[in-house]
């Protein structure tokens, strides 16, 4: 017998744990209850037994002594960082309490819920909100809605369906299918898919198009593994990828490189495209770009003129003011080069049977809480009212004007927030000194999490713990298969966010306990279109493919051709026109611009030449660390090792002309405040740009104020504002666009904490 461990167990790991977006198929080992061993599941089509460093490592993430293990009630004043053990009942009782009177004394939209990024948490936290009666279920302090919404957005207004580049991902056979084709070119544009796997995408599958003969462009100021295996790479000023996509349109269309038929048949508002692009010349982009115009020419020849081929695009298309309008001129592109929906192009993303835990749009939010329930938040959601692109493409409410709302308790007060999978402070919230302001304006905070990190300490009154993916039961429905993740171990009193939430829900809507007495009977009413329930699905080993029997909507390719599109069952695709609205009809309708167009970042050297001259580099923050996800794993020794210091990447010229070397310390320094960096050299910066990775704390400092594990001192969100949302309420922050200068730090100038040797112990 292998005493190594007792058995070995297959499950999704969806959050938390490694944190991503993905799905990968694992297989755990199990020694005394305790995970002992991840590894990559071989069988499962969605990885093939790839595995990250991050999900190798989450034995110690598991396992780690530092887990909350129990709910805690906070004892001294926020800040000391005095908590007690308290039982989930009585946690229940507080909660159940305290929104039960604010409910009766300002409505239930007087409670504010805030999630982090896609992990498994949108469908317990809508669900929870919804349930209390609240309209207001946001991502708190991420500026603009800025990550995917813009982009998923667009999608829907111009389009009427998310896609995505295509690697076979939609085919249980991948790669053998016979369906599908490689694409000869993948634009990677803003992103770096290995790193993190971002939006249900695994970077790998890049790589495994790559050695079968896909070539790349690769779109991003900063080299990346896929820049520098690139056949075409531009080297872009950040922020000006609208630009950019408005010249390579016109390119396309002067030069005739686009699909007469598609664009002929399928696409709505050509001509205005056409007369909106013609002036984006290549010289006037290659000035605003800073890339060379052969260069911008010669990579869109190579995309228009090789069919198929696919874009993949990333974070900083949305985290520009009019993200909206970047995105709409980068689908644009996908469309009129006949692109959208064929083997190897940009493949139209449907969840498996269309089944969704979750509300991306707004009509699946009325597929999940009925016709109604669109009207009743709408009428307090914050920004609804403001924003009428916003009120109708996406539930969520407007981290901007939430924020201030939090503060100014117009134009009704906000008294309590639900915080579970965010660690504002430590990562998502910019203008960080603004949200510690609104959220310690909060009567009452209760915040669910794996561990303690500078939010609970700051300020959180009850604390809840959660449990990772080896030990909750969930299932996972973004984009294909459809998933189980099944529990294998317990630790402490950790509990799953579903079964928390679900718990909570029924105390506020006892209708709750007769529809779904437990969380299998929820999901077995949400996969029923499957045909399965989660005992079939498990049997038959935890994930499925829908197939053109069982559900043609959700299988590629030319489902517009088909007529599987649209509800009405015509060919075409689910916008008003039934076609792809290149001019779009509820951009005009819901007052925003219908046509792309190209605006300057909120701070640059053209808009703001007297910031500029004061704070002469872009700081470009968040380029993803592939051991970290935001926040987390700074605690984990094996992850840890890897990146070990809160860093500025920094080209050598600057550096020389500054006096500063490699490994200094410097502030990274504007307005707003400054943050301690250690400086690394990297060449292949442009020397306009420096890069810095953001969710730093450091949890092996003093957690408790006012150092908060020193989030106060090296979190870069202390430098990026909010308040940039232009338009469509969505896109902004200037994350990758603030200005800001280096300073090296003086030994004299300020108390030094060991940061330097602080990780290893
Ligand atoms: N400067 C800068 N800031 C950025 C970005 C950037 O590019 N630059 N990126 C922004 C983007 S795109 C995003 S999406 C946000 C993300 O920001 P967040 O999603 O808030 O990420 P974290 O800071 O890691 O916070 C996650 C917290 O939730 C906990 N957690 C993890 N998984 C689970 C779970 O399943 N259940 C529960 N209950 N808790 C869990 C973790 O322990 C951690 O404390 O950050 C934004 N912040
Ligand atoms: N390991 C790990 N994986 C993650 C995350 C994590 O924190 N860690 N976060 C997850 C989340 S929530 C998200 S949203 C995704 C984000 O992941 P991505 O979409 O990949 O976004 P970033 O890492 O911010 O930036 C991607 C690339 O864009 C470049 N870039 C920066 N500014 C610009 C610009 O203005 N234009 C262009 N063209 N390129 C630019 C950067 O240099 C970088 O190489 O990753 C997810 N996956
Ligand atoms: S980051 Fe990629 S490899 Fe790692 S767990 Fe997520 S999907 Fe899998
Ligand atoms: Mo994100």
């Amino acid at each position: 017998m292998n005493t190594k461990y007792d058995y070995r167990v297959k499950t999704t790991a969806w959050s938390p744990g490694p944190g991503c977006h993905g799905g990968c198929g694992v297989e755990l080992f199990v020694k005394d209850g305790k995970i002992v061993k991840v590894e990559g599941d071989y069988t499962h089509p969605w990885n093939h037994g790839r595995a990250c460093s991050r999900l190798l490592a989450c034995t110690q993430y598991i396992n780690h002594p530092d887990r909350i293990r129990w709910p805690l009630k906070r004892v001294g004043e926020r800040g000391e960082g005095k908590f007690e053990r308290i039982t989930w009942d009585e946690a229940f009782d507080l909660i159940e309490a305290k929104w039960t009177a604010l409910k009766e004394q300002y409505g239930p939209e007087s409670v504010i819920f805030i999630q982090g990024t896609g992990r498994d948490i949108g469908g317990p936290i809508s669900f929870l909100c919804y349930s209390y009666g609240s309209s207001n279920w946001t991502q708190l302090g991420l500026a603009g809605q800025s990550c995917y919404t813009p982009r998923l957005c667009s999608m829907v207004a111009t389009q009427g369906d998310f896609a995505v580049a295509d690697c076979s991902q939609f085919f249980e056979k991948r790669f053998d299918d016979p369906r599908y084709k490689l694409p000869k070119y993948i634009v990677i544009w803003a992103q770096n898919p290995v790193a993190g796997c971002p939006d249900a995408f695994q970077g790998h599958w890049i790589v495994d198009c790559m050695r079968r003969g896909t070539k790349l462009i690769v779109i991003d100021p900063r080299a990346t593994f896929f820049s520098s295996r690139a056949e075409h790479y531009l080297q872009i000023r950040p922020g000006t990828d609208g630009a950019l996509a408005l010249c390579m349109l016109n390119l396309i269309i002067e030069n005739d490189w686009y699909d007469h038929e598609f664009v002929e048949k399928w696409c709505y508002g050509f001509e205005q495209l056409k007369s909106t692009v013609k002036d984006y010349t290549l010289s006037k982009t290659s000035a605003i770009t800073w890339i060379p115009q052969e260069a911008i020419y010669e990579a869109t020849k190579a995309y228009a003129t090789n069919s198929p081929s696919a874009i993949h695009w990333g974070l900083p298309i949305d985290q520009v003011p009019e993200a909206t309008s970047v995105s709409n001129a980068i689908i644009s592109l996908w469309c009129i080069t006949g692109n959208l929906d064929v083997p190897g192009g940009n493949v139209i993303a449907r969840n498996a049977w269309d089944i969704t835990q979750y509300p991306y749009s707004t009509d699946q939010l009325k597929d999940i809480y009925g016709e109604g329930i669109l009207e009743r938040i709408n009428k307090k959601r914050v920004g609804a009212e403001r924003y009428k692109y916003l009120a109708n493409m996406r539930s969520w409410g407007q981290p901007d004007m939430a924020v201030q709302q939090m503060i100014d308790g117009n134009p009704y007060p906000i008294k309590s927030a639900w915080i579970q999978t965010s660690n504002l402070f430590g990562g998502q919230a910019a203008d960080m000194r603004k949200h510690y302001k609104a959220l310690m304006n909060m009567e009452f905070n209760v915040i669910v999490d794996l561990f303690h990190n500078p939010t609970t300490m700051a300020c959180a009154d009850i604390v809840l713990p959660a449990a990772s993916f080896a030990e909750k039961e969930s299932f996972r429905s973004w984009y294909q298969p459809l998933q189980l993740i099944q529990p294998n171990v317990q630790v402490d009193e950790c509990r799953s966010d579903w079964e928390i939430n679900l718990e909570l829900a029924k105390r506020f809507n006892p209708i709750l306990r007769e529809k779904y007495p437990t969380f299998k009977d929820f999901v077995n009413e949400r996969i029923k279109p499957s045909g399965y329930t989660w005992d079939t699905l498990k049997a038959e080993g935890g994930w499925k493919y829908p197939t053109m029997e069982s559900w043609p909507r959700s299988v590629p390719y030319r489902r517009h051709e088909r007529g599987d599109l649209r509800p009405d069952g015509q060919p075409g695709f689910r916008t008003p026109t039934g076609k792809i609205e290149l001019y779009s009809t509820l951009g005009e309708k819901y007052g925003i611009h219908p046509l792309p167009f190209y605006v300057e970042p909120p701070e640059s050297e053209v808009r703001t030449p007297e910031l500029f001259r004061k704070y002469p580099l872009v700081m470009v923050t968040g380029r993803r660390s592939p051991v970290f996800f935001h926040s987390e794993h700074r605690n984990i020794p094996w992850l840890r090792v890897c990146d070990p210091y809160p860093l500025v990447e920094v080209h050598p010229d600057v550096m020389k002309a500054l006096g500063i070397d490699h490994g200094d310390w410097v502030w990274v320094e504007n307005d707003r405040g400054r943050v301690r960096r250690k400086v690394k050299e990297n060449p292949s910066m442009h020397p306009g740009t420096v890069s810095v990775p953001h969710g730093w704390w450091l949890p092996e400092t003093e957690g408790k104020g006012p150092n908060f594990y020193a989030a106060w001192d090296i979190n870069c969100n202390i430098l990026t504002p909010v308040d940039t949302q232009s338009e469509s309420g969505y896109g902004g922050g200037a994350y990758k666009t603030t200005l800001c200068r280096l300073r090296k730090i003086e030994p004299d100038e300020d108390m030094h904490p060991n940061y330097e040797e602080g990780w290893k112990k």
